[in-house]
């Protein structure tokens, strides 16, 4: 991925030039979306750097997209202050950038060091490709010369909190014969049978992938890795899986063969004795997944870029939007080991494969290593939910490892005693988790009620606030409004008001609308409140989840990664069933939990997380599942420091945030 790099040195300024062609990383063709022609490329900064990056729609414009256009988002980091207007979440930040037209994102980046990624935050084109690493590297040693550093030369920086002698990424991904695109138009038609119409068509699950990708590349034809869990599982017959053939196209694609150079695994070359660190991103659209090195323990570092309390593991689990960083040691006999990464809760799902490969006379670098003889444990199915059966429900056995409170300590604000958490919350979200069945006959994903309704024509929330300050106080609806006995999509939602296309929700300041509603979801927080968020992943159907009466009994549940834009939050305790304060309470970490941006709501479980509301500006939070986000599982927590420093950003040039804000704007804390 080095050689894809963007950037590397000094230089900031990046133009994203993206396109639409013809590639082939699972050796299966299908269009891809590219940026300056590259796959999915990694961009490198410094903390302190500016980062200015163009970005130009090139994509024609009769590429169909679920929302028209693209945006960049950038993952983990805090986006504070000025920042706020260039997080790329399209519909709350900005609108997207429709094809043929150019955005310049422009923000410094104060982040600590670590492992972040850039995806795209408009529709479906992360999954076609529109995504990247993002490495933070440590901050400059020396202040950047005006006109940079002549191109090639080293850009020092301060030493890093790990010694290592190299490292690679190791960038995962799942991947489609369709466009993901494609595929999620399919989500917007009815569920309900009796509402399908011969023009909408029926609703349809974009399936499993077929092919898990590693810096960009895999086998469609690569088996399931791990057979289930058994004392001596059989390795599975090799065969390519089954995927939905795009129209015409042949299944058989002569892509599939070894004789392609482009057709190959990804290998990562390692030098006998020296150590490595891995930077490990989770970019699925869909798949929870497990990545285990076969011969080789790995020590974790950080998770979403925090330093955590080290573990030594064969196998780590990296959901959708987090990221590991780990230390390998090439300390085995030089050969070639895999590295496989295992699809969780998606049975059928496909495997994917890397090759650690140890730069030695004695290896044949040509050669595929063989087979590989260590299990992962899988996890067969989501089970349904059920409160009696909470005992037996199989949590995600993602590491809740503490945080490495010394480590942390190098990032903490000046004058700031610890990053442990606030021993309490000034403020308490309950968000239950449901899938309802709308009265539309749509099925959609909601939180307390509520699920994200697509807005077009944009306007973004942010700006309708630059505008009026009041907009969102005007949506408080009387409880009146909400007790009514018809289930209708918008109940208890508040839609008045000339200007506004979007119906919003306020919580906790209209009630909980009876029956599932569409619109936006806003918690609105004032600024320094600690707040506590508990997440319940309910059963689907649960308060009053299908319009119908005696709807069918739909219990499932799915795990979910919340991912929360600017910010990070403690993660105080994960569990299964729902949180109880009796059940629960005393076990909940308030000493050294983790501070992550992305955690994984487990299927019938819940997650309770504690954070600062530190940062003005309207943050979505999420699931970061592509297909659930498409489906409303968003909520959007709104911050009004004061209405100065809310609205007057604008127009953004660094002389005028000098001016208004000196260094204390332009040079935002790291954290908190
Ligand atoms: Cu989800």
């Amino acid at each position: 991925m080095e050689s894809k790099a963007l950037g590397g040195d000094p230089e900031v300024s990046f133009t994203f030039n993206v396109t639409l062609a013809y590639g082939a990383p699972s050796c299966f063709a299908r269009p891809i979306v590219l940026v300056n022609g590259m796959f999915e490329p990694a961009v490198y900064i410094h903390q302190g750097d500016v980062l200015k990056i163009t970005l130009v729609n090139n994509l024609p414009a009769s590429y169909p997209g679920v929302s028209d256009g693209i945006s960049i988002h950038y993952h983990g980091l805090h986006m504070g202050g000025p920042a706020a207007w260039f997080d790329g979440a399209s519909y709350i930040s900005l609108c997207p950038i429709t094809a043929g037209s150019t955005y310049t994102y422009q923000f410094k980046v104060n982040d600590p060091p670590g492992t972040y990624l850039w995806h795209d935050h408009a529709a479906g084109f992360k999954g076609d490709g529109l995504q990247g690493p993002l490495i933070v590297r440590p901050r400059r040693a020396a202040p950047m010369p005006p006109a940079g550093l002549p191109p090639g030369a080293p850009a020092p920086s301060v030493p890093d909190l790990w010694q290592y002698d190299d490292e690679h990424i190791v960038f995962l991904s799942d991947w489609y014969h369709a466009t993901m695109n494609s595929l999620m138009f399919r989500l917007n038609m009815p569920f309900d049978a009796a509402k399908v119409t011969n023009d909408s068509g029926s609703w349809n699950w974009i399936g499993n992938p077929q092919a898990l990708l590693i810096n960009g590349r895999g086998f469609y034809g690569d088996c399931p890795l791990f057979a289930p869990a058994g004392a001596n599982p059989t390795p599975p017959v090799c065969a390519p899986t089954s995927f939905t053939v795009p129209p015409g196209r042949s299944a058989q694609q002569p892509w599939a063969s070894n004789n392609n150079p482009g057709c190959t695994h990804e290998r990562l070359v390692v030098q006998p004795g020296k150590r490595y660190r891995l930077r490990i991103i989770g970019a699925s659209t869909l798949v929870y997944m497990t990545l285990c090195f076969e011969g080789h323990n790995v020590t974790l570092l950080a998770a979403d870029a925090m330093p955590v309390a080290p573990v030594s593991t064969r196998c780590v689990d990296v959901n959708s939007g987090q990221r590991l960083d780990v230390l390998l040691t090439a300390d085995q006999p030089p050969a070639n080991y895999w590295i496989a990464v295992a699809p969780q809760y998606r049975v059928g799902s496909p495997a994917g494969y890397a090759v650690l490969s140890y730069e030695d006379p004695s290896t044949n670098a040509t050669v595929t290593p063989a087979f590989p003889t260590t299990p992962a444990p899988q996890i067969a199915a989501m089970p349904p939910w059920s409160q009696e059966a909470n005992e037996q429900v199989v949590m995600a056995p993602e590491l809740l490892v503490p945080s490495n409170g010394s480590a942390l300590a190098m990032y903490r604000r000046e004058g700031q005693p610890t990053l442990a958490p606030p021993k309490s919350a000034d403020k308490l979200v309950v968000v239950n988790l449901t899938q309802p069945l709308l009265e539309n006959g749509q099925l959609r994903w909601a939180l307390g009620n509520v699920a994200m309704p697509k807005t077009p024509p944009c306007s973004p929330l942010m700006n309708q606030l630059r505008r009026d300050p009041a907009y969102l106080t005007m949506a408080a609806v009387p409880a009146s409004t909400v007790n009514g006995t018809g289930a209708g999509p918008n109940v208890g939602i508040g839609s008045a008001g000339p200007s506004r296309s979007t119906p919003l929700y306020l919580s906790g300041v209209s009630p909980a609308p009876l029956y599932p509603s569409v619109g936006l979801n806003i918690v609105q927080l004032e600024g320094g409140q600690v707040v506590d968020v508990i997440l319940n992943n309910r059963p689907a159907n649960e308060n009053n989840g299908d319009y119908r009466p005696n709807g069918a009994t739909r219990n499932a549940t799915e795990q979910h990664p919340f991912h929360l834009h600017g910010h990070r939050f403690w993660v105080l305790g994960r569990g299964t069933g729902s949180f109880s304060p009796e059940l629960h309470g005393a076990s909940l970490n308030t000493a050294n939990p983790p501070l992550r941006d992305t955690v994984t709501v487990a299927a019938s479980g819940w997650a309770y997380l504690r954070f600062r509301a530190d940062n003005p500006g309207v943050w979505p939070f999420h699931c970061h599942i592509l297909p659930h986000i498409f489906m409303g599982q968003q909520a959007t927590s709104r911050q009004p420091l004061s209405p100065e420093k809310m609205y007057n950003f604008a127009p953004y040039t660094k002389s005028w945030l000098r001016a208004k804000w000196g260094l204390s704007g332009w040079e935002l804390p790291p954290l908190f």
